[in-house]
């Protein structure tokens, strides 16, 4: 067979078998008695089962092998339905991972005197392509969901461990991956690690290194497929926050196999199942004293100028949970014996919420109730505003001999907190007052 051979490309997974000539052409020197051609083999030097070669005999020669990696072709014909026929020759290849980047195809022609031709070669490239690798949370579900107990924190798996399935057609390995909180901010406090049986966390496993930061758990290093699915077996999920900002945490899991594929994000959603905390309190957040002391300043014996308090205005007031959080706040003022209520009383200003109040007061009691108006959802932080304008006010004659107990109460529909502070007067000597006629 003439010619120097030819040179082409086939893309993986191509369904565009690749021609494996260009004007094709035999000759044969031995021009009379007889051109005539008897067999014709292409094949592909080595074999396999990857391999396909397809020829179109139109009807004009007998064919075996047809799209194998040997095809042969018979019946006695001129050397021009020979060149005719093989110039319809194709190569394709069906692996995912074929077994080399470059095949060498040959053709052998016979003629009529059992003659073997020479061998001529085409070359075919193989265009690679790196499949992904397919990662199954929960085989046959890609993605998977768990429950994390606010009130427990026990970890919990973030992959069904007993039916997580790697797989991969063309790698037998994977270099580096992640698991990541989507939309991580801080202060959520979500933990992934990686735990061992005694529940201590590993940095590395069989040549992996593990990290976690700011909502990412990182793995490095080449390792099988096994490798990698053990060490997902053992990624848990906790949180010490007693205030999920969320009930609902997403993971996403991206995985790089060794020629550098991603394999198609996975998804493990993580159900919180929320604890209610009660309300916290700080009356004055400058201080640590509990009971908070305040001073109320009579202005000579008579009180000759009263002026109000604001009792709490460095307070802080609030409740983390997304479900349970605050419904009511209580101030309570008390004394050991009765109680002049209608000369001290404590002063609200509700602008700006949607809060009102309800005094209960009685003879032993100065009592205040902060809820919200019906129908109204209303804040932590509205509760709170109105907690440090609150005003005490007291307008007697005469200074009272005991101190004041003040209880404020915070709670939501379940929880409630208190805090207290102590009240004391403190009575502003004023000199002595001359006066000259009435
Ligand atoms: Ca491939
Ligand atoms: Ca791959
Ligand atoms: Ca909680
Ligand atoms: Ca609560």
């Amino acid at each position: 067979m003439a010619g120097t051979g030819f040179s082409t490309t086939f893309r993986e997974e191509s369904t565009n078998p690749a021609p494996l000539s260009n004007d094709l052409k035999i000759t044969d020197i031995d021009v009379l008695p007889n051109t005539n051609i008897k067999t014709a083999t292409i094949t592909v030097e080595g074999g396999g089962a990857e391999h396909h070669i397809h020829v179109d005999a139109q009807g004009l020669l007998g064919i075996s092998g047809q799209d194998t990696h040997m095809v042969t072709l018979t019946n006695s014909a001129s050397s021009s339905v020979y060149e005719n026929v093989l110039g319809t020759a194709t190569y394709w290849n069906s692996a995912d991972e074929p077994s080399a980047s470059i095949f060498k195809i040959q053709f052998q022609v016979q003629d009529a005197d059992d003659k073997q031709s020479s061998i001529s070669e085409a070359q075919v490239h193989i265009d690679f392509i790196c499949d992904p690798l397919v990662l199954l949370l929960d085989e046959p579900n890609t993605n998977y969901s768990t429950t994390f107990s606010e009130l427990d924190k026990i970890p919990v798996k973030v992959v069904n461990s007993t039916s997580i399935h790697l797989s991969d057609v063309d790698a037998q390995k994977i270099v580096r991956g992640t698991v990541t909180v989507v939309g991580f901010q801080s202060h959520w406090q979500d933990s992934l690690q990686v735990l061992g049986a005694d529940g201590s966390a590993m940095n590395s496993y069989q040549g992996v290194t593990i990290s976690y930061e700011n909502g990412q758990l990182s793995f490095e290093g080449e390792a099988t497929l096994q490798v990698y699915e053990n060490i997902l077996k053992k990624v848990h999920y906790s949180n010490p926050n007693p205030c999920p900002p969320s009930l609902s945490v997403l993971l996403k899991f991206d995985f790089i196999d060794d020629c550098e594929a991603h394999n198609e994000p996975v998804y493990t959603n993580i159900s919180i199942d929320p604890d209610n905390d009660p309300p916290t309190i700080d009356l004055d957040t400058t201080t640590s004293q509990d009971p908070l002391q305040l001073t109320y300043q009579f202005f000579g014996v008579e009180n000759t100028n009263p002026q109000p308090l604001v009792l709490f205005e460095r307070a802080a007031l609030d409740d983390c949970d997304t479900m349970h959080s605050m419904e009511y706040l209580y101030i309570i003022m008390t004394e050991a014996g009765d109680l002049e209520t209608n000369e001290e009383w404590l002063e609200f200003d509700l602008s700006g919420t949607a809060l009102q109040v309800h005094d209960t007061s009685n003879d032993f009691e100065i009592t205040y109730m902060v809820t919200p108006l019906p129908t109204a959802v209303v804040p932590p932080s509205d509760f709170q505003m109105v907690l440090r304008r609150v005003k005490y006010r007291n307008v007697a004659r005469k200074p009272f001999e005991t101190s004041r107990e003040l209880t404020v109460r915070a709670s939501d529909d379940t929880r409630t907190e208190t805090a207290s502070a102590i009240l004391s007067m403190d009575r502003v000597p004023l000199g002595p007052t001359i006066t000259l006629g009435k």
